[in-house]
């Protein structure tokens, strides 16, 4: 049986990047994959969010999920906390797992920046929390964007270092699924900068709660060249911000980039700015408005998740007792 489980924090205004790069993909992989998609909200802790805040975009993100097209039938859907299995394994898994591997992390450098000792030890630890969550289901692939790279190699190591401390085939050790460099949508501002919900520019994104006038205005806003549209896709190689728009036309429309230089070469970029735009919009206006739908009536998404968290507890529970048993606490 092939499973799959990824996650995403519930840090609020998802962007077309998420969307791209995470989302449409868990959408397709759900027909192909049993699968498991949580709200980690264990993992958001480590950035201090308001209370309050953390709670609503808990809600909002599985709202998000199932308006791009998760379907409750087919995948569990599940709240990280609401299944205690994933800070007990962690704890397990933290004893198995030497400074040395995790100290190699990149992202905890690159959040911890010049004060790592001021950084708390969640943030230290959050790669083995991850592979806590991963390794609970005994997931075989693994969605994730190709910042997670490192931390899904990590989880091998974890997974197959205690496999051989206890003796036990115990832990299945995952692959992942890396979607391609298309997938990596960079600012609408800046083409070598990704597109993030903590950049200050507001006009870098397009957040999927953007109604169609703010799309085609911040479309039109988009940074180009004063060059002409290129004819072939070759030629985008120092024009960051052309590719960019090109990469997004493609995903949402489904055309290869050359089809679409072909296409627009040497015409003017408002024509094809106008194009993309009225893609965006086909294809994120649905999305909202059932995000917009399921946002009044939060209930129903508490009991998606409620039903997802039992679905999940079960599973989590089952290898979490042979774990205990491994090391002699079961
Ligand atoms: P931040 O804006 O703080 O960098 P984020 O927008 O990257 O956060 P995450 O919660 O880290 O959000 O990511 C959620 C998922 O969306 C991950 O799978 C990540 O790989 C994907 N993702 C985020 N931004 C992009 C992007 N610009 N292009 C493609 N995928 C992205
Ligand atoms: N670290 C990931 C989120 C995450 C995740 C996971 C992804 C937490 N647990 C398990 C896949 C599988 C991120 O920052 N995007």
């Amino acid at each position: 049986m092939k499973r799959i489980l990824s996650g995403m924090q519930p840090t609020g205004n998802l962007h077309l990047g998420n969307y791209l790069g995470a989302l449409k993909n868990w959408v397709s992989l759900q027909h192909q994959y049993e699968s498991f998609f949580c709200m980690v909200d264990l993992h958001a802790l480590t950035a201090h969010p308001n209370p309050a805040e953390l709670r609503r975009n808990v809600i909002e993100g599985t709202a998000w999920y199932l308006a791009a097209g998760v379907d409750p039938s087919k995948s569990t859907l599940f709240i990280q906390s609401a299944v205690p299995a994933h800070t007990e394994l962690m704890w397990i898994l933290s004893c198995s797992t030497p400074l040395g591997w995790l100290n190699r992390m990149t992202q905890f450098k690159e959040k911890a920046g010049t004060k790592q000792e001021g950084a708390n030890l969640g943030l230290y630890a959050y790669p083995v929390l991850m592979a806590a969550d991963i390794l609970l289901y005994k997931a075989t692939h693994v969605p994730v964007g190709e910042d997670q790279k490192q931390h899904l190699e990590l989880t091998r190591e974890i997974a197959q270092s205690f496999n051989h401390r206890y003796k036990k085939d115990l832990f299945v050790v995952p692959e992942p699924l890396i979607f391609g460099s298309g997938t990596r949508v960079m600012g609408l501002k800046d083409g070598t900068k990704k597109m993030s919900k903590s950049d200050a520019a507001e006009g870098s994104r397009l957040n999927l709660l953007d109604d169609a006038d703010t799309i085609m205005k911040k479309i039109r806003k988009a940074t180009t060249d004063t060059a002409p549209f290129p004819g072939t896709i070759e030629e985008t190689e120092n024009r960051p911000e052309v590719r960019n728009l090109i990469n997004i036309y493609s995903s949402l429309q489904g055309a290869s980039p050359q089809e679409i230089c072909h296409r627009f070469g040497g015409k003017n970029f408002s024509e094809f700015k106008q194009e993309l735009a009225a893609v965006c919009v086909e294809v994120l206006s649905p999305i909202r408005e059932r995000f917009l739908n399921l946002m009044k009536s939060p209930d129903h998404v508490e009991k998606i998740l409620a039903e997802g968290a039992e679905r999940a507890n079960n599973l989590a529970n089952s290898t979490l007792e042979e774990a205990k048993k491994a090391v002699g606490i079961g």
